[in-house]
C-alpha cells in the first residue's frame, strides 16, 4: 500500500468483471465456485447471469459486479454494451480445444476496440487443467499470448478449484493499481507549483488526454 494512505479510511471499490470466452469453457463453473464455492457438473449455456460478491484483496474491501456471459453465437447480441461497462476481463478458454483459444483473440480486438484502451486489465484463463490427457493448447501458447497482450496467463480448473481466486484476486489487483495510479497523477497534478516544469507538462498531458478522450462525432 502507498504510504501516503496509511491510516486513511478507504470506502470499498466497486468494478464491473465480465468474463467472456467460446461456449462450454468452463465461464459459469468458474464464476460458481469463486462467489459460490460450488461445482457444477452439468452444461446449462448461459444467456447472460450477473453475481454481486465482495472480497478482500491486500486488505482492502473491493465489491465486484461479475457479468457472466454467453459463449454460443446467437447471444453475442449485448457483446458491445458489456464490453463498455466492464472495467476488467476474464478471457478463457479450455486447454482441451484450441479453437477456444483462437475465438478469444477477437474477443480481446473487439474490447480494445470498444474501450479504446490497450492496457484495459485482462487475465488469461486456461480452463480444464485437469484434463491434462486432453490437452491440446500446450501451456507455452497460452503463456506466449498473454505475454503478447502483457496480461497475465494462468491455468485453472472449476473442478478441482485450482486457480479459481487467483484469477478473479490478479484482476481485482489490476483495476486497484490503474485507480491508485490515476488518483496519484491527479493528487500532483493538482499542487500548483509555478516553477515547476512537471506541473505544466502534467497539465499539457491533462489536456491532450481530455481531447483525445472527448467522444468522436458519429454520423449514422
Ligand atoms: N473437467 C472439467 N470440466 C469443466 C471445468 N469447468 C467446466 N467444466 C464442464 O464444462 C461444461 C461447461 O461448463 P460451463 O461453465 O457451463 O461453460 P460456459 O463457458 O459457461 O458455457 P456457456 O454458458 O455456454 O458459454 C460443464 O459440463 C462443466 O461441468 C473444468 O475445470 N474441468
Ligand atoms: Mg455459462
Amino acid at each position: 500500500m502507498p504510504p501516503a494512505r496509511q491510516g486513511r479510511y478507504q470506502p470499498a471499490r466497486e468494478y464491473h468483471i465480465v468474463v467472456l470466452g467460446a461456449g462450454g469453457v468452463g465461464k459459469s463453473c468458474l464464476t460458481a465456485q469463486f462467489v459460490h464455492n460450488e461445482w457444477i457438473e452439468s452444461y446449462d449455456p448461459t444467456i447472460e447471469d450477473s453475481y454481486r460478491t465482495q472480497v478482500s484483496v491486500d486488505g482492502r474491501q473491493v465489491i465486484l459486479e461479475i457479468l457472466d456471459t454467453a459463449g454460443t453465437e446467437q447471444f453475442v447480441a449485448m457483446r458491445d454494451l458489456y464490453m463498455k461497462t466492464g472495467q476488467g476481463f476474464l478471457l478463457v478458454f479450455s486447454i482441451s480445444q484450441s479453437s477456444s483459444l483462437a475465438e478469444l483473440m477477437t474477443l480481446r480486438d473487439e474490447i480494445i476496440r470498444i474501450k479504446d484502451d490497450e492496457t484495459i486489465p485482462i487475465v488469461l484463463v486456461g480452463n480444464k487443467a485437469d484434463l491434462e490427457d486432453q490437452r491440446a493448447v500446450p501451456r507455452t501458447k497460452g503463456f506466449s499470448i498473454s505475454q503478447r497482450w502483457g496480461a497475465p496467463y494462468y491455468e485453472a480448473s472449476a473442478r478441482t478449484r485450482t486457480n479459481v481466486d487467483e484469477v478473479f484476486v490478479d484482476l481485482c489487483r489490476q483495476m486497484l493499481r490503474r485507480d491508485d495510479a490515476a488518483e496519484t497523477t491527479h493528487g500532483e497534478e493538482d499542487k500548483f507549483d509555478p516553477y515547476s516544469i512537471s506541473y505544466y507538462k502534467n497539465r499539457r498531458k491533462r489536456k491532450e488526454g481530455k481531447e483525445h478522450n472527448r467522444p468522436r462525432c458519429v454520423i449514422l
